[in-house]
């Protein structure tokens, strides 16, 4: 886990674009952008995958839902619409260790979800 990359932005060890904050989410801009509004939303407890989820983990997976409404109505995507994607294990393209939203919208996306 001390090797976690999301970890170290959650610590402020790396630097990130923050675009909410609570005491059990972060959010930050993504690194490499798919679309002019791409966003990571994490929960702070260290969660490798959504496989991974333990008794309780619901909650915070409910409240990151709501925390993506409020960012999605923040970047003006709210009401035209959005993605929100969970990549998860290696067929999954997941690359980063730690449970992530990635929420992307700012332009029409494809129909095509998966190649
Ligand atoms: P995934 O393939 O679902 O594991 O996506 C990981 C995403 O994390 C990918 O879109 C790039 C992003 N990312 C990786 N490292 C960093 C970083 O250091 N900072 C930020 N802001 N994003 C990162």
């Amino acid at each position: 886990m001390n090797d976690c990359i999301f970890c170290k932005i959650i610590n402020k060890e790396i630097p990130s674009t923050i675009v909410y904050e609570d005491e059990e989410i972060l959010a930050f801009r993504d690194i490499n952008p798919v679309a002019p509004v791409h966003i990571l939303v994490i929960p702070k407890k260290h969660i490798s995958k959504l496989t991974e989820l333990s008794d309780g983990d619901e909650i915070i997976i409910g409240k990151i839902y709501k925390v993506i409404n409020k960012i999605a109505k923040d970047e003006n995507i709210f009401d035209k619409g959005f993605r929100v994607i969970v990549n998860c294990g290696e067929d999954g393209g997941q690359e980063v260790g730690h449970l992530h939203f990635h929420l992307i919208g700012g332009k029409k996306l494809g129909t095509k979800i998966c190649e």
